[in-house]
């Protein structure tokens, strides 16, 4: 997970981009079943270092 897949959520979020089933996986990283700007969100916030891990993994 990089800044590329927080925009392509983040252009999912505006409608400009649509996602693949393993890519809609994979991008739920706070395993509320949807793909939403929040996972955008914690995406950056991983490529920054604010959070070590994501909520479905088990850990921010
Ligand atoms: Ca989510």
């Amino acid at each position: 997970m990089d800044t590329s897949d927080a925009l392509l959520l983040l252009k999912k979020a505006v409608k400009l981009a649509t996602l693949t089933d393993s890519q809609t996986t994979a991008a739920d990283v706070n395993g509320n079943g949807n793909v939403e700007t929040d996972d955008a969100l914690l995406i950056l916030q991983k490529v920054v270092k604010l959070i070590h891990g994501f909520p479905v993994e088990g850990g921010i």
